[in-house]
């Protein structure tokens, strides 16, 4: 901003009064009111995020307008809301997309224009918070934003993490992990709640009594007692309406005990207050795998506990009786995470609120439902008996209530003993456990799973039984993805040419894409899109460049594939593949590869060996291909650092490929298949998850599929599957396995990814010897189709054209259809 402005100087000493009107000159006003009066800045000695934080806070007051009239209207209303309970959430920054919402991005651009400022920049300077691991929380995001547009009523539960999922850096090729400080310049976006405030209590034993009536009383005497606070943020859907996302923070209760004059307990007082907050200090950084920790089982029941006496208390407000609980409130469980809501809901009700079991266990029932995302067995929550019996006395007697009055009712129908011991909410093979998954289906009136295939996975394995004993129980909402963050936002040019082709609808009706679809023929129509992905795509270049120092020509196929890190996704699949390109041109003299960005992403669980491994691994090939002068002008492998939802903005615009590549039946869904396929990349992709869905909707002549099928998986390895044959039967492959323990690629230290070929060798769970040549093979299709850049462009535009089923508006009107039973409230 420069600071001999005379319209600064003007407002400077006639500041004129605060509105919140929408126009460019009301921004300018609010935007210079801000850095004076909020930050005590003026222009000259202002930073770019004294900047940001004035943009910040006058989007803020506009986003708010519109928040208190969305809650005035859902209180008048009285209608029936969802609270989704999930213990993580991934937003992204919030200014971009409130600025679409309010649809004042062009004014604003010009008010900072006027001041020399540059929107883009100062979006940059908005640190996200990274309050998830992954899919799991950027569904819920997602989720977030179609409610608040589709103006269903409802409330977002969560937890307020000090400390986000890790930054990654790389360091020698390797993860290294440091602590994201999300909150260090502040949060423009929330508001602390210091009056919606609730107790919550660890520990200690219950005392069973009897009154003068006989009538049982039980009471949970704890041993420490912790206070859980509300910070809201607004969650401003498309033009009108709004929803909260209410995160607790834990606060000690203790009081300091002043008086003390001995140092010792001053010392002991502190302690106490510092562990207590301990609780919500830092997410949790293990997606698809169990941390088993006693903390994590305490950041999950209290933020469960925080609800509960939250909705309780706003179900009590409008006057209304417990006993109808389940017709005001559905609560959604986003995985097993907050599951043990199910037995703290019945200990509110029975102890707290005087009801009897009977009537407490169907107000439970009718309330809850239940989202599974993970079949892998690893994910699935099993509790230590003795640690809830710890932490938590009084719901493992209601677990094994609930259990016991579970059993004798299975045991009127036709189960086996077996049957019945599988089903049990306890596990007491070994080390007695509480199964998770089995008390949140036991619990609620329907489990649903997040794609056609998962779900029927589901039925078929890991709740087989439940699924017997109340088919009506099940069902599937297939996940989606908010195409606001995800093509308006994130793709203004691509989001510009469409609007132009066929208006602007599509922003609220996703289905209208398919408007695009009779362009998909026209040649000129064709070009442009190509012109506007080249356009993204030397973005993303600038983007890789600054990240990493590594610059690749933007003509390139950019091939990318971006989530966390595992086995089961197989990045460790694509590395083979890249290095039988290699083998082609170095050892075959093939010439006529077409060149190629490989990029990937993706965070791995700081104690997953394998996946950090793959990290290496990955890196190792980047080095050494990218610094060998016959190869590196047709192959590029990047590898870019700190994967995020900021991050991800970048990547799929600038995507021609997306690698979705899972082995068959492991990835429920998957969502970054669907924001590739929207901004125009073409998938090469299994029969997994979502894909199938995909490929369903766009054609299979526009999807590049390969690999076995979750029945053939299943087939193979129950004829007993020997990787090691199909090895030493393919040369070609042989030479590329071999060449992970060579002295070219490990620089001498060979045993560097021993851990990966053997295991490629003798195990090879996830069948990626197995699934090889039909990737290779499918690859060279992809290369066929690729220099025919007009059939590229018609399948891309066709793509894009069938998306309309992806958006997560489609999901959540499912999810009311099918689950709450809920209706929209329109402002
Ligand atoms: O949920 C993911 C699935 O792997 C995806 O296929 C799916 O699309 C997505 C949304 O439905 N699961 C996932 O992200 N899990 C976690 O992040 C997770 C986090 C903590 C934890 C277990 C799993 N303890």
């Amino acid at each position: 901003m420069n600071s001999h402005n005379k319209k600064t100087e003007h407002y400077f000493t006639k500041p004129g009064v605060a509105n919140i009107g929408l126009t460019k000159e009301d921004i300018k006003t609010s935007f210079l009111e801000k850095l004076f009066y909020s930050l005590g800045r003026i222009p000259v000695v202002a930073t770019k995020n004294d900047f940001y934080t004035s943009l910040a806070l006058t989007v803020r007051d506009r986003v708010f307008r519109k928040y208190v009239k969305s809650l005035e209207q859902y209180a008048e209303e009285d209608a029936r809301g969802v609270a989704y309970l999930s213990a993580e959430y991934l937003p992204g920054p919030h200014l971009g997309n409130n600025l679409l919402n309010l649809e004042i991005v062009e004014e604003t651009r010009e008010a900072l224009a006027e001041f020399n400022l540059d929107l883009d920049e100062l979006l940059k300077e908005e640190v996200e918070p990274g309050l998830g691991n992954g899919g799991l929380g950027r569904l819920a995001s997602c989720y977030m934003d179609s409610l608040a547009t589709l103006g269903i009523p409802s409330i977002a539960y969560g937890i307020r993490y000090e400390f986000g999922i890790f930054k990654q850096e790389i360091q020698d090729g390797w993860q290294v992990e440091s602590t994201d400080k999300w909150l260090q310049k502040g949060n423009t976006w929330e508001i602390v709640r210091p009056e919606i405030s609730f107790e919550v209590k660890f520990g200690g034993h219950t005392e069973h009594s009897r009154d003068g009536n006989y009538k049982l009383h039980i009471e949970w005497i704890p041993d420490s007692e912790i206070k859980g606070t509300a910070y809201d943020t607004p969650i401003l859907g498309y033009q009108s309406n709004s929803i909260t996302l209410r995160l607790w923070k834990a606060e000690a209760t203790e009081s300091f005990d002043f008086a003390a004059y001995n140092l010792g307990e001053y010392y002991r007082a502190v302690e106490k207050k510092m562990r207590s907050e301990n609780i919500t200090k830092v997410l949790y950084p293990n997606d698809e795998n169990l941390s088993g920790k006693e903390l994590r089982l305490k950041q999950q029941y209290f933020f469960v506990c925080c609800s509960l006496q939250d909705i309780i208390r706003l179900h009590l407000l409008q006057g209304r009786k417990l006993e109808t609980l389940h017709e005001k409130f559905t609560i959604q469980l986003n995985d097993t995470h907050p599951s043990i809501a199910v037995a703290e809901l019945m200990r509110l009700l029975l102890d707290v609120h005087q009801m009897g079991w009977e009537e407490a266990w169907k107000v439970t029932k009718s309330t809850f439902a239940y989202t599974n995302h993970t079949l892998l067995p690893e994910a699935l929550e099993k509790w230590p008996v003795n640690l809830l019996r710890n932490l938590l006395p009084r719901h493992l007697e209601l677990i094994y209530e609930i259990n016991s009055r579970f059993i004798t009712e299975i045991r009127e129908h036709d189960f086996t003993g077996e049957q019945i011991s599988r089903m049990s909410l306890i596990d007491d093979r070994g080390e007695p456990t509480i199964r998770m998954a089995h008390l949140a289906t036991v619990g609620s009136y329907k489990v649903n799973g997040v794609s056609a295939l998962h779900s029927g996975l589901l039925k078929e394995e890991v709740l087989k039984d439940f699924a017997q004993l109340w088919p009506e129980k099940f069902t599937n909402v297939t996940n989606g993805i908010t195409h606001r963050r995800f093509l308006a936002v994130s793709n203004p040019r691509l989001a510009g040419l469409i609007s132009e082709k066929i208006g602007k609808e599509w922003l609220t009706n996703l289905d209208k894409l398919k408007g695009l679809e009779s362009f998909a023929n026209d040649e000129y129509f064709r070009r442009k899109w190509m012109e506007v992905k080249l356009e993204n795509k030397k973005n993303l270049a600038a983007q890789i460049k600054e990240l990493t120092g590594i610059e690749i020509n933007p003509e390139m196929l950019i091939d990318v594939q971006v989530k966390r890190i595992h086995e089961y996704k197989r990045q460790h699949l694509k590395v083979l593949h890249i290095l039988s390109l290699y083998m082609q041109i170095k050892k075959d003299g093939q010439k006529d590869i077409p060149p190629t960005a490989f990029i990937f992403a993706g965070k791995a669980a700081p104690g997953y060996f394998m996946a950090k491994r793959i990290i290496k691994l990955i890196t190792a090939v980047g080095d050494f291909i990218n610094n060998d002068p016959e190869v590196n002008e047709t192959l590029k492998v990047i590898f870019l650092p700190n994967f995020s939802v900021k991050l991800a903005q970048h990547v799929y615009p600038g995507a021609d490929l997306s690698e979705q590549i899972s082995m068959a039946g492991k990835e429920a869904s998957g969502t970054g298949n669907m924001k590739f396929a929207l901004n125009g990349a073409l998938t090469v992709g299994t029969l997994d998850g979502a894909n199938v869905e995909i490929r369903e909707e766009v054609g299979e002549e526009n999807f590049f599929l390969f690999g076995l099928t979750t029945e053939e998986v299943a087939e193979r390895k129950k004829a007993g599957y020997h990787p090691y044959k199909i090895y030493s039967e393919n040369e070609k492959l042989k030479r590329v396995v071999d060449f992970l323990l060579s002295e070219e690629l490990t620089k001498g230290n060979t045993e560097l990814f021993r851990s990966i070929y053997d295991n490629l060798l003798n195990q090879d769970p996830y069948l990626l010897l197995q699934d090889y040549q039909s990737y290779v093979d499918q690859m060279e299709n992809v290369y066929e189709i690729w220099q025919d850049s007009q059939k590229w462009a018609q399948m891309s535009i066709i793509n894009v054209a069938n998306m309309g089923k992806f958006s997560s508006d489609r999901s959540i009107k499912d999810y009311c259809e099918k689950i709450w039973k809920v209706k929209a409230v329109k402002a």
